[in-house]
């Protein structure tokens, strides 16, 4: 397969600096010599322009902070993905996880104008979908999802002019951390979550047969990976470590799982933070991630 490589090196959307070096981490974690090892045809793209903090005023237009550079890099970020041709397969790399909105977004739209119905697959600690009235931090890496769905901003929801995703074609996976008014928008969107509970009570093999029939109308899967889905003991380098996370191993089984199905046609991996790692130790368990998403077998 022919895999490109695209780096959204931004911070702006998280409360805490450093995972605008994600790219850096995982290109330094062997991430194309993995991939090439494979037998993929491996192009780096480079990264998207991104904004530096320093060199702006926090509180852009609409009273969101950074709002107006993050839809720009999120626009970027689409509009690349989408001009790639139809069997490529993009893997982005954030980046707080507000790049998925450009990501998601560029995916659905390319070689389909109007947008696909894209089935979207969240491995995350946090649902991801405040919107700015429900949002406790302001932080809009807590709000993609929420804004892909087509509530909150006008500038973030409208990227993909005028598709979104459906509601029904989305699940999550690795759930521990939801805010209140959050929960409630996700109970009247329909979204379906597979919380930590779930994943020790069913097991890892028994959600991916279930959101592989959810999804099963849906054109194209998109899997858009956050570090801190995994224990912290696994990815110590994430802005906002949350307990009782996926094991190394139940991480790696919905990766296999999901590249025998042979329908994933996209990846993200987001929110790795270098500065509060343990030397490159979550770029690298990272990249194992979609080194087995994209074929690599114990034997
Ligand atoms: C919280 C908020 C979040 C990632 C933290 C946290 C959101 N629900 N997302 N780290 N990746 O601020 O909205
Ligand atoms: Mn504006
Ligand atoms: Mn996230
Ligand atoms: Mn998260």
């Amino acid at each position: 397969m022919q895999i490109s490589v695209l780096g959204i090196p931004m911070d702006l959307g998280a409360g805490r600096r450093g995972v605008d070096m994600g790219p850096s981490a995982l290109r330094n974690a062997h991430l194309a010599a993995r991939l090439r090892e494979l037998g993929h045809t491996v192009s780096d793209l480079g990264d998207v322009d991104v904004a530096i903090p320093e060199t702006l005023d926090k509180l852009e237009t609409g009273g969101l902070v950074f709002l107006d550079s993050i839809q720009h890099a999120c626009r970027s970020a689409a509009e690349s993905v989408a001009a790639l041709p139809e069997g490529v397969f993009p893997l982005t790399l954030g980046g707080d996880h507000s790049v998925s909105m450009g990501t998601v977004t560029g995916n659905a739209l390319r070689g389909k104008p109007g947008g696909a119905r894209i089935g979207l697959i969240w491995v995350d600690a946090h649902t991801d979908y405040n919107t700015p009235q429900s949002s406790p931090s302001g932080n809009i890496h807590g709000m993609p999802v929420a804004h892909l769905t087509g509530l909150g901003d006008p500038q973030l929801a409208g990227l993909g002019g005028g598709w979104h995703m459906r509601p029904e074609d989305i699940v999550m996976i690795g759930i521990r951390s939801v805010d209140g008014r959050e929960r409630d928008l996700m109970r009247e969107a329909g979204i379906k979550a597979y919380t930590m509970k779930d994943v020790d009570q069913l097991g890892m093999t028994r959600i991916y047969e279930e959101t592989l029939e959810r999804l099963s109308g849906t054109e194209r899967l998109h899997v858009s990976f956050d570090a801190d889905a995994l224990d912290p003991t696994v990815c110590p380098g994430v802005g906002t470590p949350v307990p009782g996370g996926l094991t190394y191993r139940e991480g790696h089984l919905l990766m296999e799982l999901l590249c025998e199905s042979g329908r994933v046609t996209s990846m993200d991996i987001v929110e790795v933070n270098p500065i509060l790692d343990t030397l490159n130790q979550t770029a690298e368990v990272m990249v194992g991630m979609a080194a087995s998403l994209l074929g690599q077998r114990i034997m």
